[in-house]
């Protein structure tokens, strides 16, 4: 059994879409970010950088439960257990894991603070509101043109990579119209038909939607934002 501790933000739903693909056997806890769960020292214990998603397989390498924090590393975790998702042969493997981290080091966190700019920061900061809007029009015409040629992000075929990349481009309020971007279009409908995915996207939906507007009153503010977030990090469990 896999336990996966989540909500449906993008970082979430590319283990839910995962979990559905292979069909392997979980449990989600939900880790409402809104309301502080992922400040709770259980879940700081495996989750050490208090972010969702995390999982704990209880039939890790060994037959050992193992447990795994960051969403690149959980698909690949899950990827390798399943041989599912992730070529074994290392050229094809290694197209998979670039734009794996393409996604982790660029897609998530650019778009993500141009969602904070455009319409989470109290303040309205035009220079912060350009530079990232820029940033995801820079990402967008990327993937545009890898997808103008290849039918999926790496080796043709859908992986890991795909999965990373879709729910980044569920509109939330990254400020670029997704109609602009033909050949990411294309993709994103395309995969947003698999029935996997159409089942990934349910999970914890009844407490918040995928792409809905998270109603930030002062406290979660303070919460994702603020002083809790950043004294955050002094607060770890002795292992
Ligand atoms: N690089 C991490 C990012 C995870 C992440 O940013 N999670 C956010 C929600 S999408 C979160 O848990 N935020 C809670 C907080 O910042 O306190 C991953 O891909 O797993």
């Amino acid at each position: 059994m896999i336990h996966c501790y989540s909500w449906p933000t993008p970082n979430g739903i590319k283990i839910h879409t995962m979990l559905e693909e292979t069909r392997l056997d979980y449990k989600v806890t939900g880790i409402d970010i809104t309301r502080g769960d992922q400040f709770k020292p259980s879940f700081l214990k495996f989750s050490p950088n208090n972010k969702m998603p995390a999982i704990i397989d209880d039939k890790g390498p060994g037959n050992k439960p193992i447990a795994v924090f960051e969403s690149g590393a959980i698909l690949m975790y899950l990827a390798e257990k399943t041989g599912k998702f992730l070529p074994k042969r290392a050229r094809d493997r290694y197209e998979v894991i670039q734009w794996l981290m393409f996604q982790m080091g660029g897609v998530g966190p650019m778009l993500g603070q141009a969602n904070f700019f455009r319409k989470y920061c109290p303040e309205k900061i035009p220079y912060a509101i350009k530079r990232y809007t820029n940033e995801a029009s820079r990402l967008y015409n990327v993937l545009d043109q890898r997808l103008k040629t290849h039918e999926y992000l790496a080796n043709d075929k859908y992986s890991i990579a795909d999965m990373a990349v879709w729910p980044w481009i569920i509109p939330y309020f990254q400020g670029v119209k997704l109609g602009d971007y033909k050949h990411l279009q294309r993709w994103y409908l395309e995969i947003e038909k698999r029935p996997a995915v159409q089942r990934g996207l349910l999970v914890l939906a009844d407490r918040q939607a995928p792409g809905e507007e998270i109603k930030m009153d002062n406290s979660i503010k303070e919460r994702l934002y603020g002083k809790t977030q950043r004294d955050a990090g002094k607060r770890r469990v002795a292992s």
